[in-house]
């Protein structure tokens, strides 16, 4: 078995004080860099979006954050501006070690479709190459952990199960944002999709 560590979007913008801050966001991190160790690999995803991306709610007229409205794609939550490249709020928390992660992927880039998961974009199609690293290294098992539980961790381990990977979410290392139920959707749909949910 060839086990990589995917760690989700730690970001300051959803640690206490960013922008789309996640409660206790920060706390994860003492907790990751203790994991690092025990996997073969990590990898870190870096939310990363473009001035003006269409997922903002800044983007539609009379919009508001946390709106939902109908992309070509689906369903999108409209959230306040976040993760710009190149801002603070989407640099790494300070205290993340990142020297362990072989790779970091950058998602959202995109300006006309958010991407939750670091497998796919929100069309559930277009690939991020995620996949096809993980595949030339032998990667056969991932933990995902990071920020946040119901969006991207969540969707990053539906597609890891979808891609035939054996995932587990370890929740000591995740925080949610838990909007309307999403949480306990996301644990729900996860669970249904074989994901091992554990804690610690
Ligand atoms: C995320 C909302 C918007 C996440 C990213 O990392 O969970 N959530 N962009
Ligand atoms: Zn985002």
């Amino acid at each position: 078995m060839t086990h990589a560590l995917l760690v989700i979007d730690v970001q300051n913008d959803f640690c206490p004080g960013g922008a789309l801050a996640v409660a206790d966001g920060d706390q994860v991190v003492p907790v990751i860099n203790a994991m690092m160790d025990r996997f073969d690999l990590v990898v870190a995803t870096q939310d990363w979006h473009p001035a003006g991306h269409s997922s903002f709610a800044s983007a539609h007229d009379g919009r508001a954050p946390f709106d939902v409205v109908q992309m070509p794609y689906g369903d999108q939550v409209l959230w306040p501006d976040h993760c710009v490249q190149g801002s603070a709020g989407g640099q790494f928390h300070p205290n993340l070690k990142t020297d362990p992660a072989a790779l970091i992927v950058r998602k959202g880039m995109n300006p006309a479709i958010d991407s939750y998961s670091a497998f796919f974009e929100n069309d559930r199609t277009t690939p991020t190459g995620l996949h096809g690293y993980l595949q030339t290294q032998g990667v056969d098992q991932v933990t995902v952990v990071g920020l946040a539980t119901d969006y991207c961790v969540n969707y990053s381990a539906q597609d890891a199960a979808a891609l035939g990977y054996r995932v587990r979410v370890d929740l000591s290392a995740c925080r949610a944002i838990d909007l309307n139920g999403s949480l306990q959707a996301a644990l729900d749909d996860m669970a249904r999709l074989g994901v091992e949910l554990v804690n610690g």
